[in-house]
């Protein structure tokens, strides 16, 4: 196939997902609550821009389990499968040959500190989503790391268009201390929801618990509702 035709077909299967999940995403806390529990500047999604019980921070704190796996760029692949029509194993030249987003947004982190205005690029959840085309059935994601990490979100959250795939912060390659060579990043749900070092992205029937979800840190992970624990 031409690029551009696939470059054609990734857009228009874009907007058909966008369409399939825009009720849903708009009653999404993060877009529908309207006392939202937090104080600061009105974000460009407008809630405030530091959630209940969080801490602005300029420095970059790393969190992982003890373990920062090394992953090189031809040994790289981004495995997307599961509940989807056409499933797909990517390299890293055919990761970034797919549309690439820059964007600013913020991270917070469940240990109450918040980074804001992080300056990003990378590709939208959504484009990966409308290159796999999930079925019907999907409803959540799972997004496993290569360090064995897990973490699974709902689709609704997970197709929100700040939702990316990066491999570049402040216009410089993703530190692997921060997850490069690419990791995912949830700025509307707390941090751990995005999984450093991924490698693969699995669409769900029904929904799973990942790695923190199961030791007790709650499912959905709504900064402005402090939804912490389950
Ligand atoms: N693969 C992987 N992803 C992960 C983690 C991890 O341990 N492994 N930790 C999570 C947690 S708890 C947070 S707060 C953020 C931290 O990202 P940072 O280390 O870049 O600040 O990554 C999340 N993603
Ligand atoms: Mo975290």
């Amino acid at each position: 196939m031409e690029e551009s035709e696939k470059l054609e077909r990734i857009i228009e299967a874009r907007m058909k997902l966008k369409a399939r999940f825009e009720e849903k995403i708009k009653l999404t806390p993060s877009v529908s609550d309207d006392r939202p529990m937090g104080v600061g500047k009105t974000n460009r999604h407008g809630m405030p821009n530091t959630p209940t019980g969080q801490t602005i921070t300029q420095k970059w704190p790393v969190l992982d389990l003890g373990y920062q796996p090394d992953v090189s760029l031809d040994r790289w692949r981004l495995i997307i499968d599961g509940e989807v029509e056409n499933p797909v194993r990517l390299t890293w030249d055919e990761f970034m040959a797919l549309p690439q987003t820059d964007d600013t947004s913020d991270f917070h982190c469940v240990t109450t500190w918040s980074k804001l205005n992080m300056e990003w690029k990378g590709v939208r959840l959504l484009d990966l989503a409308a290159l796999v085309q999930p079925k019907e059935t999907a409803s959540h994601i799972m997004c496993y790391g290569y360090d064995t990490y897990t973490t699974n979100v709902s689709m609704e959250e997970a197709l929100k268009p700040d939702v990316l795939l990066v491999h570049t912060f402040d216009g410089k390659p993703l530190a692997k201390e921060h997850g490069g060579p690419v990791r995912m990043i949830t700025p509307q749900l707390y941090a751990w929801k995005g999984s450093k070092w991924i490698k693969r992205i699995e669409f769900l029937p029904q929904n799973k618990l990942g790695f923190w979800e199961e030791r007790g840190y709650s499912n959905t992970a709504y900064p402005w509702r402090n939804d912490r624990y389950s």
